[in-house]
């Protein structure tokens, strides 16, 4: 099995972003699946073109895409992607839809077809906090998801895809005011290892098949 994690530029004057740093920390085998590591950019344009490249060229049987949602308290796995792009800052080329379609032609929304609970199940028994969420924003990463999902629905069914949101890392919070929250980088990058192990050992049976909850 391999699995596609990607994870994030920095962006909105950061210097790192912490979920493609955890993701460096990843061993390159968990669970007995090759991990494959992507930088992706963070702009509306660009990140969905850039995973679907490296679908091509590595045929991943998982995607697990990764962002920083800065103010989080956790690690948040997505359940949906809606189809709206309205970013409250440009991203990294300067592109700022506000109440834009991302697919004009798309449905309202995807669910997520990785194992969300096993997921979250899987970080909590080791002792990470993490939570389940109902929305990935409207900025990049919601974007990114959404995308990814409508290409995998349409052209790649067997690929299992979804979203992790990761809080600031410590580094990060240390110049914003006090109380922000953060995680180690440590952390993160083990609960991103134990988001792929329950990629590995769940069995098919996310909502879309069994339910047959495409919107
Ligand atoms: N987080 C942003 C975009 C890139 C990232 O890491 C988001 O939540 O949309």
């Amino acid at each position: 099995m391999k699995i596609l994690m990607t994870g994030f530029e920095p962006f909105g004057g950061e210097t790192m972003n912490p979920a493609y740093e955890a993701l460096k920390l990843l061993p390159e085998n968990i669970a007995g699946a090759k991990i494959i590591r992507l930088q992706v950019p963070t702009a509306f344009s660009r990140c969905a073109p850039a995973v679907e490249e490296a679908l091509l060229a590595c045929r991943p049987d998982a995607v697990i895409c990764v962002g920083q949602a800065g103010g989080r308290t956790c690690v948040t796995v997505e359940r949906v992607a809606i189809n709206l792009a309205d970013a409250g800052l440009p991203d990294n080329l300067g592109a700022q839809p506000v109440d834009e379609p991302i697919r004009a032609d798309g449905p309202a929304a995807y669910f997520s077809t990785l194992p969300v609970r096993a997921i979250v199940k899987n970080i909590r028994e080791h002792g990470i906090p993490c939570q389940l969420s109902c929305s990935a924003g409207t900025y990049v990463c919601n974007c990114l998801m959404y995308e990814l999902l409508h290409r995998s629905a349409l052209f790649y069914p067997h690929i299992r895809a979804g979203f992790l949101h990761v809080p600031f890392a410590q580094e990060q919070a240390v110049d914003k005011p006090g109380g922000t929250p953060s995680a180690s980088l440590a952390t993160i990058a083990r609960a991103l290892e134990l988001a792929a192990e329950a990629v590995v050992k769940a069995p098919r049976d996310d909502l879309q098949e069994k339910k047959g909850l495409i919107c």
